[in-house]
Order: structure tokens, then C-alpha cells, then sequence
């Protein structure tokens, strides 16, 4: 008679995959992991089963005690990146598509007293710039990039959804991507950076137009604009543009500027209050701008 295989329950099988035990069963149901029902009616996860379920969707166990099983070797994800464990299962379950492995990740650090935005910023930064390098060695597809940053998009639309009402006196900010430039994420993350920092921010989304920034200015009258920037497709275009935009800035508007595009050769070809590499940098400069401008 052949030796019995392992069985797991799929309350086991969650605590190990870090994973919740509606998940397990719902992926059981599906057919996604193969299970076999005991006499009475309840799922058995068997060992083999597992393994195709892990090699197939490219996941990890998180506990692999908890099946009595020895801890695995780390084997490198689908998409490179930091070494934080938390950075490695959010970027390779973006690029899964597991939307619902993505969210736990940001709660879990959330919970433990973290800045939501820092939480976000970490986390999203870590797994798109993976992303650009699975990429360019074709790692990843066209549509897991497009799916990732809609996924991220939506956490931290959510993340900033949690936060409490933006009192009413609270300055405001505006800001977006100049025209040409598609990239949501920074100006989604700047934005959500702004209002936990207790700001009325507003992020007008990317591939703005000038002059309707203006407008955006006129109507909301901000003490703060934002701009980030991550692809000039002309550089002349570009500085022209920017430039027309400063004249048009009043002297009592700061007017901060940030982005993998503005790089050491366009930045002394423009005008602006503060230049800022990072998320953390934009938080302490806003925090300085604020007292005064909110008396
Ligand atoms: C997603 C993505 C896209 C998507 C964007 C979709 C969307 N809805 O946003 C789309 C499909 C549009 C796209 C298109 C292209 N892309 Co693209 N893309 C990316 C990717 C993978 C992620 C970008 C992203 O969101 N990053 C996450 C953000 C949060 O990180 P970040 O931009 O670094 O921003 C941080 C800081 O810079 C800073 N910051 C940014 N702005 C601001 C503003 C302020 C005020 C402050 C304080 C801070 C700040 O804070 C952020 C948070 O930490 C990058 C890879 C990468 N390295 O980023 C490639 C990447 C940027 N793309 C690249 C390329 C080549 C292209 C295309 C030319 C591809 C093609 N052949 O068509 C086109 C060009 C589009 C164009 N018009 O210019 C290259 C650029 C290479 C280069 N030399 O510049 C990259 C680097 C990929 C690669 N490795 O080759 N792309």
C-alpha cells in the first residue's frame, strides 16, 4: 500500500500561505488547488496538491512549519526588488494580480502604527520600479504592468478613503503630471501624502494641459502646487511651458516639483519654489510652508 500524503486542512494551509482561511476555500472551490473532500463533506488540502497550486501561481509559503514542513530556501520572485519580505510578496503578488495578498500587506503595516502614505509609498515605489526591470527583460507582460498600477491605484484610493474629513480650514494643494506625462502613481501618492499631512491636496491626475492648470489655480486658489513629473517627451516644449507656468504662479504660492524626469540637466532650466526626490521630503517641506500660510 502506497505511504499516505500529507493532508492539510484549509485553515492549515492558510496560516502558512498568510492567506485567509475564505481564500483557501474559495481557491479549493475554484479548482485553483486540487482537494479531496473527507466522508464528511469537509476540503483536505493533500502535499502534492499544494506544491502545484505554489509552483503554478509563482507564490511562496510564509510559514511552511505550520504544515511541519522545514523552511524553504528564498527563491528569487518574478519581480526584483527590495529585500524587505513585505516588499517581495506585495510586488510579486501586484504582479499576480492578487489584489486581495496586496491590500493585506499595507494593512498589516498600517495596523502596526505605520504612516499610511510612507506604507504606500514604500510598497508601490519597491514594486513598480521592479516591474519597469521584469519588464525589460520580459519577466512581465504588457497588461500585468497596466493591471498592477490599477490595483495600486485602487489601495491607495482606499488608503486614502480611511482617513478622517480634511478640516475645513486646512490649506490646499493642487498638483498633477504636465501634459504628455501618463503616470498616475506618483501624483496619486503625493496627493495622499499631502492630506494625512493635514492638507486639502488635490491631485487633478496626470496629462494635464498648462493652461488648464491655471484655471485649476484661479479656481481653488491652493497656497501649494504640486508637479510630477516622469517622462518629457520635448525638453524645449517642456521648459517653455514650465516657465509660463511660474510667471503665472503668484510669489505667495510655493511651488514644489518632483520626478524621475527632472534630472540634473532640465532642473537649473526651471523655476520653482522647492525641488523634492521623495515622498518623506515633500511631508517636511509642506509641514515648513504651512503655519505660515494657513495664519
Ligand atoms: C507603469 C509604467 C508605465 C505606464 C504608466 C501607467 C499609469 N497608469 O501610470 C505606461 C503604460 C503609461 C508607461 C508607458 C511607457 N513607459 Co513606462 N513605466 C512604468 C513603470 C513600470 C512604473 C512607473 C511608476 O508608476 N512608478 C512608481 C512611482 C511611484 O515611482 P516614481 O515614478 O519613481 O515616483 C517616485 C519618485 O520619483 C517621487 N516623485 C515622483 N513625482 C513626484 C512629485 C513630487 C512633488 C514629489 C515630492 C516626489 C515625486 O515619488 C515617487 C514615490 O516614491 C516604470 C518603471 C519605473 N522605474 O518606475 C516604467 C518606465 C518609467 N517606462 C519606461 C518606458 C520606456 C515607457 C514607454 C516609452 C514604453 C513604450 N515603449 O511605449 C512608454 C512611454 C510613455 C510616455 N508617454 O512617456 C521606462 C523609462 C526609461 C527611461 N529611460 O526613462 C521605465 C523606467 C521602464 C524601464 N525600465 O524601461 N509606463
Amino acid at each position: 500500500m502506497p505511504a499516505q500524503q500529507p493532508q492539510f486542512s484549509p485553515k492549515q494551509v492558510a496560516i502558512a500561505l498568510n492567506a485567509s482561511e475564505s481564500s483557501v476555500k474559495r481557491w479549493c472551490d475554484r479548482g485553483a488547488i486540487r482537494t479531496i473532500r473527507t466522508v464528511g463533506g469537509h476540503r483536505k488540502i493533500t502535499l502534492e496538491g499544494l506544491q502545484e497550486f505554489l509552483q503554478r501561481t509563482n507564490r511562496e509559503l510564509d510559514s511552511p512549519q505550520a504544515l511541519g514542513l522545514p523552511p524553504q530556501q528564498r527563491r528569487e520572485g518574478l519581480v526584483p526588488g527590495g529585500d524587505d519580505p513585505d516588499q517581495e510578496r506585495f510586488r510579486n503578488a501586484l504582479a499576480e494580480g492578487d489584489e486581495e495578498t496586496c491590500r493585506k500587506v499595507i494593512r498589516k503595516r498600517v495596523a502596526a502604527g505605520e504612516v499610511r502614505s510612507e506604507v504606500a509609498g514604500y510598497l508601490v515605489t519597491d514594486a513598480m520600479h521592479g516591474f519597469g526591470q521584469a519588464w525589460d527583460c520580459d519577466r512581465l507582460d504588457a497588461y500585468q504592468e497596466r493591471r498592477g498600477c490599477d490595483i495600486c491605484i485602487r489601495l491607495i484610493n482606499e488608503l486614502r478613503s480611511d482617513l478622517p474629513p480634511i478640516p475645513e480650514r486646512a490649506p490646499v494643494a493642487i498638483g498633477g503630471t504636465p501634459e504628455g506625462d501618463p503616470y498616475q502613481l506618483p501624483t496619486a501618492l503625493v496627493e495622499l501624502s499631502l492630506r494625512e499631512a493635514g492638507w486639502n491636496a488635490v491631485s487633478l491626475g496626470s496629462n494635464l494641459p498648462t493652461n488648464s492648470l491655471l484655471q485649476a489655480i484661479q479656481d481653488y486658489r491652493p497656497q501649494l502646487v504640486w508637479l510630477s513629473v516622469s517622462t518629457i517627451s520635448d525638453t524645449q516644449v517642456f521648459i517653455a511651458d514650465q516657465q509660463h507656468l511660474a510667471d503665472q504662479i503668484s510669489d505667495d504660492v510655493s511651488f514644489l516639483v518632483g520626478g524621475r524626469a527632472l534630472n540634473d540637466e532640465i532642473r537649473p532650466q526651471l523655476r520653482y519654489t522647492a525641488h523634492c526626490d521623495c515622498l518623506r521630503n515633500l511631508v517636511d517641506l509642506a509641514a515648513m510652508i504651512r503655519p505660515v500660510r494657513s495664519l
